[in-house]
């Protein structure tokens, strides 16, 4: 590995000097130019998408990245892979490689990579060859059912599919083969250039295969799929009660009796549920009408709730299969393809929640790696340097804290008797954290702070570890509660599609209490915490993806777009911590033993400070040093060839 900045800008930033922002980008920059896609912050890996296929990844590679440890080679993706498949194997320690970044930053892809790494390293047998084989066809079953075009990424991982259809099965399903005709398609995205429908359903189908779905399973799932398309279609139309009130029913047409054919459910079960709602007190139940605008929400409610059911259950199929062909005492690898922090023009409650996610994330990277590096100073024998960081707890805590966090708040709000509204809700905010350090309104906005006017009077801000975002509360309410009404739920559980029905089972009156069920920000939190928890039980392995441009094109670097993302991605803040104690560190070469090293150091007469001797390896505190090193390096090595030189002449 070459240390020194050269063309190529130094591959590990943890020696970048100065270290800056600005050098920070401009070093990812004159790599990405020399097509040097990877850069290390110490064992993370930043990746910057090269929109291009390079030619580093076939099979030699793998057996050169087998071969080496981490810092011997260049960076690569290989090289990290590599790091936590030999930890999973060695010190049989469950590995998490999380990956993050924007829409379109490479995610998916450096999964892909992560996966047929270890596929390709693994060993041999057939029951390993199963398992692989598995693992390397959940990618096209998930990419069909979670995959989407939008603006930003071709292949984007979204929980709608268009790739389902071009079937080659619409006979069985009744779908039309034109996108058009479907109003959950957009027909703007029908086709994506390079994408071949039919091709890959066949490969959808016999991954499926692979993976160990029955051909019932298939069918059923295609079903169910299908059954969300027909949903957008089902036509609501004003209807009027006796006395007059507003309510709605179903445009009796083709679709509703495909619907019934398909998965089993009449068309008078399916307007009762999309039409009307059941409100249970303790005393009774009482049945309202909901006008046409109430049931088109329950409809889209439905159709996307069962899309999301049907993945989750996708996908816990695959894990099952996996687990069951691997046996139940198994070391896991996980790996996972997280959004990364989002700021857009009108920020919501999905980006509030994502952006909490990322917060989250955060705090266990920076956690973890003080703790990382905490133990390394301890089994090296050398004394630990306090580092300070910014320790974003107090955000974390903003936004989760279970009594008076912004999410109990909206909990509280949601739940309250009597009128509520989003105003209501921003108004108990503004009191509460008023004198909030990370929290700012118009309305706690005082002389001393600067008076904003490019934030509304519905809005909130929050300064975030990456910069600041203000959200504005409409629909915060409406989004917080949009679970699935009780009558939709009992509706699909009375289908007699056996898949349908098993994604319901809330739906079973038997089941069915009186307790409300947990909102959405509720949900939200729980499996966040699951996820916490989840990290750290395993050995984190972290990939940092960029995109280096919005046009998806090939050469092009964005400074002011890498960035924000930079920033989102709390790079400098990463370094620093990083080299908060010594920089940079290396094993004592095995020719030359630690004695050894302190004697040559020793002679160049460096700071003490400079330089920690641990048991198996050398730490440098600053770059500079270390630089320094490798020009006396050089210099003895000069100095060396001329004597050597010159002694081979003086023999001539
Ligand atoms: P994402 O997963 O981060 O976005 P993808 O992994 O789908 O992004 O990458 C987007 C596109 O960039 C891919 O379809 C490839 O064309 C290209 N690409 C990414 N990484 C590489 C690579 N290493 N080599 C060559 N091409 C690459 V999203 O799922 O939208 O958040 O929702
Ligand atoms: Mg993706």
């Amino acid at each position: 590995m070459t240390l020194l900045e050269g063309s190529v800008g130094v591959e590990d930033l943890v020696l970048l000097e100065p270290l800056e922002q600005e050098s920070l980008i401009r070093n990812l920059q004159l790599r990405y130019e020399k097509k040097e896609i990877y850069t290390y912050i110490g064992n993370v890996l930043v990746s910057v998408n090269p929109y291009q296929q390079l030619p580093i990844y076939d099979l030699e590679f793998v057996a050169k990245y087998r071969d080496y440890t981490f810092y011997e080679l260049k960076p690569h993706i290989y090289a990290l892979a590599n790091m936590a498949y030999q930890s999973l194997r060695d010190q049989d320690r469950d590995q998490c490689i999380l990956i993050t970044g924007e829409s379109g930053a490479g995610k998916t892809e450096a999964s892909k990579l992560v996966m047929s790494y270890v596929a390709a390293v693994c060993g041999k047998g057939e029951q390993v060859n199963s398992v692989k084989e598995q693992l390397l066809q959940s990618n096209p079953v998930l990419e069909a059912f979670g995959n989407a075009k939008t603006i930003r990424n071709d292949n984007s991982s979204r929980f709608v599919s268009e790739h389902l259809l071009g079937l080659g099965q619409e006979e069985a399903l009744k779908l039309e083969r034109d996108t058009g005709g479907y109003a959950y398609l957009n027909p703007d995205t029908s086709s994506v250039d390079g994408m071949d429908d039919d091709a890959n359903f066949k490969v959808l189908q016999s991954a499926m295969t692979v993976i160990g779905f029955s051909e019932e399973e298939i069918r059923q799932v295609l079903e169910v799929a299908a059954l969300v398309l027909k949903l957008g279609n089902v036509e609501l139309v004003n209807e009027f009660q006796a006395n007059g009130v507003p309510a709605s029913g179903i445009c009796d047409g083709r679709g509703v009796q495909e619907i019934g054919e398909l998965v089993g459910l009449n068309s008078g079960e399916l307007e009762r549920a999309l039409c009307s709602r059941t409100m249970e007190t303790a005393k009774e139940k009482v049945v309202t009408a909901l006008n046409v605008v109430q049931a088109q929400y329950a409809r889209d409610a439905l159709a996307k709730n069962i899309y999301s059911r049907l993945f989750n259950w996708l996908v816990n199929r695959i894990n099952e299969s996996i687990k069951v062909s691997t046996g139940e005492k198994r070391k896991v690898m996980g790996v996972l393809d997280i959004y990364g922090f989002e700021i857009l023009e009108d920020n919501s409650f999905e980006q509030f929640v994502i952006n909490y996610c990322n917060e989250k994330l955060q705090q266990v990277f920076i956690e973890m790696t003080l703790k990382e590096e905490q133990e390394e100073y301890k089994r090296e024998g050398i004394p630990w340097v306090k580092v300070e960081y910014f320790d974003n707890g107090i955000i974390c805590n903003l936004i989760e804290h279970n009594q008076r966090g912004i999410l109990a708040m909206l909990d509280e709000e949601c739940l309250r008797p009597g009128v509520v509204s989003d105003s209501t809700f921003l108004a108990k905010l503004n009191q509460l954290f008023s004198k909030h350090s990370h929290y700012e309104s118009k309305v706690t906005q005082n002389a001393q702070r600067q008076y904003d006017h490019s934030m509304g009077l519905s809005c909130f801000r929050i300064c975030h570890y990456a910069g600041k975002v203000t959200y504005n509360v409409n629909s915060f309410i409406d989004k917080n509660n949009d679970l699935l009404f009780r009558d939709l739920s009992q509706a699909m559980w009375k289908a007699r599609h056996p898949l349908l029905r098993s994604l319901f089972p809330e739906g079973d009156p038997k089941q069915a209490s009186l307790k409300r069920p947990p909102t959405a920000g509720a949900q939200f939190k729980s499996s966040v915490t699951t996820l916490m928890k989840n990290l750290y039980s395993k050995n984190p392995n972290y990939i940092r993806c960029i995109k280096p441009n919005e046009q998806q094109q090939r050469g092009h670097f964005s400074f002011e777009l890498v960035n924000v993302q930079a920033q989102y991605l709390g790079l400098l803040e990463n370094v620093r911590v990083r080299r908060a104690g010594y920089a940079y560190r290396q094993a004592y070469g095995s020719f030359l033993e630690r004695e050894g090293v302190e004697k040559v150091l020793g002679e160049l007469s460096m700071s003490s400070e400079e330089l920690a001797f641990g048991k198996t390896k050398i730490f440098i505190r600053s770059p500079k040093t270390l630089f320094y090193l490798e020009e006396q390096r050089r210099l003895r090595l000069q100095q060396l060839a001329t004597l050597i030189q010159k002694t081979y002449r003086g023999w001539r």
